[in-house]
């Protein structure tokens, strides 16, 4: 046990009306909605990176934060740095965490000492994930902190930098699999480039492709029954990142044959920053058959980089889960919180108190996201928008053997003379109004 968290009660449900901001007003993790109980639609994990191993630290100054696990180099604050984040995790009582190597181990001076040492935490994570019930959402390896990375991991012009990021996801799937992670997740911060004058696209692309197949390779290989993720994201650390959007990651998979192998995590701050919205990413990767997991995290929207602030906008985040429950809902996906505390927010209950907050506009959301998919005026709406594909010749005009020939004949013939139908945009806002 450590004093960390001291004074600060276990989070309960109760209800909207509570004064008690040590509570849950909407998240009652046991309340069915839509035929599943709440805790099973969200699936929440916390991030370790920034709850536990981020120092409050931006461009202009160092350190904001004063933890007890301080400084990060040692595996005996490595292992008090386990012992907090789990006491976090039985206060808060969502049922799963992410972690990459670096957070949860100091580096080695070699490889087989950086494995050892993951292996000797993630040790002591298997029993306090036993003692607490919390399991893995998904575990990744950090290619990006570390300077060997500075020009990319699988993407770096040196096949010695290649073959040392295959050993550390090795070593990461390694104990993914050994904590019984439903996922496991590549983000390519690294994997693009900060000049072109320097970069040969094509061989870089080559090398993600071939260093994602050795990773579905090894998954099959030593029976990993979790899904591999791949989080999109345009640009930041990198001017260009390969894995720039849904649209693009799928292109890349469908090119090098690995579209039925691998999905995607998306993240509500890397899909502002492609110019998309969140929504329209989950959407787009339910249409394509890739859609797995989300990171729950806004940006800022006036500074036009990746914050990674917890959410507060129920509107916003119940358009999310409206695609998500469409789609039918997460399988082995959940929802991370990849969101950190605003440096200057340093007492431990602003850690807690951020993640209950967020909880509770992804209960309201999802809430609100089922009610509208079980009102289905908007599903209407939209199928009627359509109606005239369901019919025989609407049919018929998307057939190869209807050729533009044969439009220009049935136009003429019919004298067709299309009439405008409202888009009904302002309509739909209200409807959606109605429920959030
Ligand atoms: C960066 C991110 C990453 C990924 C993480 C797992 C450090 O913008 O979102 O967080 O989520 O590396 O893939
Ligand atoms: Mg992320």
């Amino acid at each position: 046990m450590t004093d960390f968290f001291a004074g600060i009660p276990k989070i309960a449900y109760e209800g909207p009306e509570t004064d008690n901001e040590f509570a849950f007003r909407h998240y009652n993790p046991d309340e069915i909605v839509a035929g599943r109980r709440l805790e099973d639609h969200l699936r929440f994990a916390v991030a370790y990176w920034h709850s536990f191993a981020w120092e409050g630290g931006d461009p202009f100054g160092g350190r904001t934060f004063d933890r007890p696990w301080y400084p990060q180099d040692t595996m005996e604050n490595a292992r008090l740095k386990a012992d907090a984040a789990f006491e976090m995790f039985a206060l808060l009582g969502q049922p799963f965490f992410c972690f990459h190597d670096a957070d949860v181990r100091p580096e080695g001076a070699t490889l087989a000492e950086s494995v050892a040492r993951l292996d000797e935490i993630t040790d002591y994570f298997a029993e306090k994930m036993e003692e607490t019930g919390t399991r893995l959402l998904w575990g990744t390896a950090n290619l990006f902190t570390h300077r060997r990375y500075m020009a990319g991991a699988a993407t770096n012009p040196d096949p010695e930098v290649f073959a040392y990021a295959g050993a550390t996801i090795k070593a990461c799937m390694d104990a993914t699999m050994k904590l019984g992670g439903e996922n496991y997740v590549l983000w390519g911060g690294r994997e693009g480039y900060v000049t072109l004058l320097n970069t040969d696209l094509s061989r870089e692309a080559d090398q993600m492709a071939a260093m994602l197949a050795k990773v579905v390779d090894y998954k099959h290989k030593i029976g990993f029954k979790g899904t591999i993720l791949v989080e999109p994201k345009p640009q930041e650390p990198s001017k260009h990142q390969y894995d720039y959007d849904v649209a693009t990651v799928y292109g890349f998979l469908k090119r090098y044959g690995l579209e039925n192998e691998v999905k995607v995590n998306i993240e509500q701050g890397h899909a502002i920053l492609a110019g998309h919205s969140f929504e329209h990413e989950i959407a787009l990767a339910a249409s394509l058959g890739i859609f797995g997991s989300i990171d729950m995290n806004r940006n800022d929207y006036q500074s036009g980089w990746d914050t990674d602030q917890f959410p507060n906008n129920v509107p916003e985040v119940t358009l999310a889960y409206y695609e998500i429950l469409k789609a039918g809902g997460f399988t082995t996906g959940g929802t991370n919180f990849d969101a950190k505390i605003r440096r200057q927010s340093i007492d431990p209950a602003d850690l807690i108190l951020a993640h209950v907050g967020a909880m509770d506009v992804c209960a309201r959301a999802l809430k609100a996201a089922a009610a509208m998919l079980e009102d289905g005026t908007l599903e209407r709406l939209r199928a009627e928008r359509y109606a005239g594909w369901d019919t025989e010749e609407g049919r018929r005009l998307l057939s190869r053997e209807t050729g533009l020939e044969a439009l220009d004949a049935l136009v003429r013939e019919r004298g067709l003379d299309p009439q405008p139908r409202s888009g009904r945009q302002e309509r739909l806002e209200n409807l959606v109004n109605r429920f959030v």
